[in-house]
């Protein structure tokens, strides 16, 4: 077959963030623009003879365009075969899944995750590599690299290919297979939890709400909740992946999933409510009038994940982003294992994983996973929830307390100030830096600084050093804040202000949260000048 070369100058601002390219659709639209982001991948990782590439995404507007591009271009790059989900369709996890069992050498994942999609919305391409986790830092540095001096990207005169019928084709010299995308996952969610456990819980009367979000985990919930576990039909609720998640953010939290909030809080909640996001990597859990941190809900779940039977004596250790709350630590240390504390971002957990140190990992933002695959998985999180509830028989509200009256509570809220002038936010970020030295000491109301510093990760596998992954302000009380800008935003840039502070067991465990972050919330706006900065003197979203 042919190859073509297309000429092409490169685009500014093609630099991988926290999570892959992330963009405006008409961004993407610009001609030469994916593709020299997707050539420049090939250019990095150079497929070897034989390599397989997997291929999905969460079904947002511009999906099929470009995986039919990418197609093209692997064959033209050497790939022999292709494997892409029926539809275009593959969750972050399930591709991260595929990748993992059909032995690719990795995958292009086409998704903005939890970022709105449609024609003026957003869209993104990442890299995931033959583990299944999404691509190290030494890696995205090279992609980079590459986008600003690129010239050329390879295609081959090819039709489009029907993404919606099962079965193999050839695309030039390449084979490229459609598979069934729910499939091999909703196996691997069979191999490793007590269905019949669950089953069983669900027939005494059981309940659930699991909103998909009109994302890509309908189908996937569909066929483990409602046709596997026997969950009534219409637990599954916007359960149909749309292009543009019906015109909401596919955000599992409390702002965006506040019907599901509302439903729980109410007189007629089921036992247990979940969400998961735009490509089915986050998840949220809400007990009957129980909602549940992200961070708690690593905690808990590292506490308990013994009970699901592929885990079974083997939980080596727990890793958690920085700003995520110190509620895993406490489990680490009364279990006597490690617990590692990496930046923000899924990258920094593939190592760990790979080395058989941690088994179990999350992040506040709504990610919980394990060695499992090597992406946060929204729907196996509600699954190992759903496995302990029902071996322990006990509600969400009765295991959070039990919990906290064993470890202690990690009161815990991030504060998110978006869209905000990305000048002003580099400002804010450069002077609270450059304070960090006189810092401690400092008081700021009843809290005295013990620490402050500007977070440095050095990987213990290979000995990477990733710094500049925000600033923290401990206390000598024992609490603490985080600033860092957000590395996924499309829009100017996104302050996060992380305010955690932690209440022993014999203290008040049932507090509200608010309320409890007065002294921290006060503290973050005072030494981060967050209204002199961003004009702002409250947050967009509270999580
Ligand atoms: C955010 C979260 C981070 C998460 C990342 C990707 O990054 O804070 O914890 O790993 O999104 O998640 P940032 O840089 O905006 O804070 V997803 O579900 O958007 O792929
Ligand atoms: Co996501």
């Amino acid at each position: 077959t042919e190859i073509v070369t297309v000429p092409t100058a490169p685009f500014d601002g093609q630099a991988p963030g926290t999570s892959g390219l992330r963009k405006k659709v008409r961004v993407f639209q610009q001609a030469n623009y994916a593709e020299n982001f997707i050539q420049s991948v090939f250019d990095v990782v150079k497929p070897q003879p034989g390599a397989a590439l997997v291929i999905g995404g969460d079904g947002r507007f511009h999906n099929r365009t470009v995986i039919q591009q990418a197609i093209r271009m692997a064959a033209a790059n050497g790939y022999a075969r292709v494997l892409v989900g029926q539809g275009g369709i593959l969750s972050t996890p399930a591709a991260s899944h595929v990748i993992r069992k059909y032995g690719a050498s990795g995958g292009l994942i086409l998704s903005a995750s939890h970022n709105p999609g449609g024609p003026d919305e957003d869209f993104g391409i990442k890299y995931n590599i033959a583990n299944g986790g999404p691509a190290p830092e030494s890696v995205t540095g090279e992609i980079l690299a590459r986008t600003r001096e690129i010239a050329f990207w390879l295609t081959i005169e090819a039709e489009d290919i029907d993404l919606d019928r099962l079965g193999e084709v050839t695309v030039g010299d390449m084979t490229v297979e459609v598979l069934d995308p729910v499939a091999d996952y909703a196996d691997l969610m069979e191999q490793l939890f007590d269905f019949d456990a669950i089953r069983k819980a669900v027939s005494s009367g059981f309940t659930m709400r699991f909103d998909a979000m009109s994302a890509v985990t309908g189908p996937y919930a569909m066929e483990i909740l409602e046709n596997r576990l026997g969950f009534a039909p219409g637990t599954v609720v916007n359960g149909t992946p749309l292009e543009d998640f019906g015109g909401h953010h596919p955000d599992p939290n409390l702002i965006h999933a506040k019907e599901l909030y509302d439903l729980m809080m109410g007189p007629d909640a089921p036992d247990i409510g979940a969400a998961s996001d735009g490509d089915g990597d986050r998840n949220l859990i809400i007990g009957r009038g129980r909602f549940i941190t992200p961070s708690d809900s690593l905690a808990m779940l590292a506490a308990n994940i013994e009970i699901a039977p592929a885990y079974r004596g083997r939980l080596s250790g727990i890793a958690r982003s920085m700003p995520t709350s110190a509620a895993a630590d406490r489990v680490a240390e009364a279990l006597g294992i490690p617990c590692f504390e990496t930046p923000t971002g899924w990258k920094f957990f593939g190592n760990l994983l790979d080395a058989g140190k941690v088994t179990i990992c999350g992040e506040e933002s709504a990610g919980t996973g394990s060695d499992h695959v090597r992406e946060k998985d929204g729907l196996w999180a509600v699954l190992l929830w759903l496995n302990i509830l029902a071996v322990r028989d006990i509600s969400v509200d009765q295991l959070a307390r039990t919990h906290w009256a064993r470890f202690g509570r990690n009161y815990y809220a991030r504060h998110d100030y978006e869209a905000v002038d990305s000048a002003a936010a580099a400002t804010l970020m450069d002077e609270l830096k450059a304070r960090l030295p006189t810092l401690a000491g400092e008081m700021f109301g009843s809290l005295t600084v013990s620490r402050a510093d500007s977070f440095s990760y050095t990987d213990p596998v290979d000995h990477s050093v990733s710094e500049n992954q925000g600033v923290r302000v401990l206390f000598e009380d024992g609490s603490r804040v985080v600033f860092r800008l957000s590395g996924t935003g499309t829009q100017g840039a996104t302050l996060r202000v992380y305010l955690e502070r932690y209440e022993p067991a014999t203290g008040a465990i049932d507090a509200e949260t608010g309320v409890m972050l007065e002294p921290q919330i006060a503290a973050a706006h005072e030494i981060a000048g967050i209204a002199h900065h961003t004009g702002r003197s409250a947050p967009d979203v509270v999580t």
